[in-house]
């Protein structure tokens, strides 16, 4: 089935109620009451309304979000299980972490076959339940599109691998093999993949090597291959715009074109003989043309109710904002918006990604002020996230602390995603879990076992220690961890054995509890994000403004839009705070507050957070 036709580019969209007082299409006349000294943007009504800039999106991890059938493992019925719950939450567009069929050496990010669903997920009749179920709640759907690289297991890489002369030999990077002075089989070029070692692997069927910029089992697809990109549009995008999702999130969308052919990296200052070569294959030279292409496919399509379909980059190691709106700016048609990893990624080690780097709440504001301002000015889009699967929970990463996050999150300009978990506030898994034992992701895995290995060689016990808190702090499981739904046995997540250990703590932390609390983080979750779409004008769509920028203790960031204010104090300290620029608030009122109290006070109890505005 195809839709009907697209709306113009151009229509200005708009959804959701407005308070009486608003009207989504301000007029910028001042009322008298509110003529204050806050300067008036020339460009703060330049972004244009669209659905997927004031939709509420929520990331399903789906081995994790509800079991319905006893197998230990999430799965689809689960998840429609749960929609009563997703929609009491305010979430107006799902984003599901991949649910097609796949040898999950990854967690489905190696893709078998992008047009079956993964067995214990469900069948394909339960995926068209799910999305007519989230069209009838008036809720969009939108896939994971992986398609930088299949699993090796993929038809397309066995039959590519088969011979030289298969038809499919050219959907990905084969090269025969060099060798050095001593006749010592070497790969093509000495790049490294994200797991570590080369990012090239022999293969004994046709005696060539293939390209996997991560895992063995992730071969590279081709992109310079045109019917390797036409088969990737028809089988991963078109497939399932015909069953009506309603756009996708785009994994890894920055690394499809390399520089070719390929050669060695200089070492540098590498100590690796292996050196990570991203200048070669991130953002590559025909990477614009290739996403261009991408958004041509998705412009075939229009979502349920008529509206374009979205899409949201997976934008790593892009560090230029000039580079990004490359990928975003409305006018160039590729992009609507990109996901990237500044945030989700702070205090990670950049070069060993266990050895966690202390950073100070001014690096914080510095990020958000850089990814919040961007956009000014420009017909670009950003995004307000703070977790997703491959990271650390924002509790335990951010500050301890989740009704704080969220007032910090929903009073930022751009589309706000949420990951499943981070709205009760789940925690990182116990520091006290055996980390060779609990842990499940391959990578976790195989860093603790060099990290061991390494000890045992050197005895160097304080860097063991080191990784070993860095990985509880910043390992990928802690995001994967069962959804802790209620104090039933596993969490209510399932009446089977979970695929991985429920927090110990589900007990005192479960949505279940939180339902009923006035003070939960749920509730105040579910607050914020109504307040979100009520003063939407100045919260999604306002400019940003970052006051004290150098204070290690307090957060405090102004919303502007025409004559309309807000102001959100955020003391990310475990003491009391004073407000700085108090003067900023004073006579504003105290939209929300995460300590319940409506009171104007210049003092910020312990991780204390409040939103002004001044109409
Ligand atoms: O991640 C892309 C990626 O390179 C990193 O952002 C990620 O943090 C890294 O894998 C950590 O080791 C995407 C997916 O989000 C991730 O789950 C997949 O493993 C990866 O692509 C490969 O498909």
């Amino acid at each position: 089935m195809q839709f009907a036709t697209m709306p113009s580019s151009n229509s200005s969209i708009t959804s959701g109620s407005m308070p009486s007082s608003m009207s989504s299409s301000f007029s910028g006349t001042l009322p008298s009451s509110l003529s204050s000294s806050f300067s008036i943007h020339p460009d703060q009504f330049a972004h244009k309304r669209r659905w997927w800039k004031e939709a509420n999106f929520y990331q399903i991890y789906p081995a994790s979000f509800k079991d319905s059938n006893g197998d230990g493992r999430g799965d689809l019925p689960g998840i429609m299980e749960k929609m009563p719950y997703l929609r009491s939450l305010g979430v107006e567009a799902l984003w599901l972490s991949p649910i097609f069929d796949s040898p999950q050496i990854d967690m489905g990010y190696d893709i078998s076959d992008y047009e079956s669903i993964f067995p214990p997920y469900g069948i394909m009749a339960d995926m068209k339940e799910l999305i007519r179920a989230c069209h009838d709640s008036n809720m969009k759907i939108i896939l994971d599109l992986v398609v930088n690289h299949t699993s090796d297991q993929h038809a397309w890489f066995k039959e590519s691998r088969s011979s030289k002369s298969s038809p499919k030999r050219d959907f990905y990077f084969w090269r025969p093999a060099q060798y050095d002075e001593n006749g010592q089989r070497m790969p093509p070029c000495n790049w490294r993949s994200y797991r570590g070692g080369s990012a090239w692997t022999w293969d004994e069927c046709t005696q060539e090597y293939y390209l996997h910029i991560y895992d063995t089992c992730q071969p590279d697809l081709n992109w310079e291959n045109a019917e390797c990109r036409q088969a990737i549009y028809n089988s991963a995008m078109r497939f399932w715009l015909d069953k009506g999702v309603d756009g996708f999130r785009i994994d890894t969308v920055s690394k499809y074109s390399k520089v070719l052919p390929f050669e060695d990296v200089p070492l540098g200052d590498s100590r690796s003989s292996v050196p990570s070569a991203e200048g070669l294959w991130c953002n590559g030279p025909r990477i614009h043309e290739y996403i261009h292409e991408m958004s041509d496919v998705l412009k075939e399509y229009t979502t349920f109710d008529g509206l374009p379909c979205v899409s949201v980059g997976e934008l790593a190691r892009c560090p230029d904002p000039e580079n990004v709106l490359e990928y975003i700016s409305a006018e160039r048609e590729e992009l609507d918006m990109v996901l990237q990893s500044d945030i989700t990624r702070l205090g990670k080690g950049r070069v060993e990604r266990y050895l966690s780097e202390p950073w100070k709440l001014s690096k914080l504001k510095a990020i958000v002020k850089k990814w919040q301002t961007f956009i000014d000015g420009t017909d670009a889009w950003t995004t307000v996230c703070a977790e997703n699967h491959d990271n650390g929970r924002s509790v335990a990463r951010l500050a301890a602390c989740p009704k704080l996050l969220a007032l910090w999150l929903a009073g930022q300009t751009g589309t706000l995603f949420l990951y499943q978990g981070q709205e009760i506030g789940m925690l990182n898994a116990p520091e006290d879990w055996d980390i060779g034992e609990e842990y499940k992701d391959p990578v976790a895995q195989s860093d603790w076992k060099e990290a061991l290995r390494q000890a045992d060689m050197t005895g160097d016990m304080v860097k063991l220690q080191k990784v070993k808190e860095g990985m509880q702090l910043n390992a990928r499981d802690h995001s994967r961890l069962p959804f802790q739904w209620s104090n039933e046995p596993n969490a209510g997540f399932s009446t089977g054995t979970p695929w991985m250990r429920v927090h110990d703590d589900y007990a005192n932390l479960n949505a279940k509890d939180q339902e009923a609390a006035l003070d939960s983080a749920l509730t105040f979750w579910k607050q914020v994000l109504l307040l979100r779409k009520e003063y939407k004008d100045v919260l999604v769509y306002g400019t940003f403004e970052l006051l004290d920028e150098g204070g290690e203790e307090v957060f405090v960031y102004r919303k502007v839009c025409g004559e309309m204010k807000a102001v959100v104090v955020l003391n990310f300290t475990e003491v009391e705070q004073i407000v700085p620029c108090w003067e900023e608030v004073e006579g504003m009122k105290v939209l929300v507050s995460t300590a319940g109290e409506v009171g104007c006070r210049v003092v910020l109890g312990r991780h204390e957070g409040r939103m002004y505005v001044n109409y």
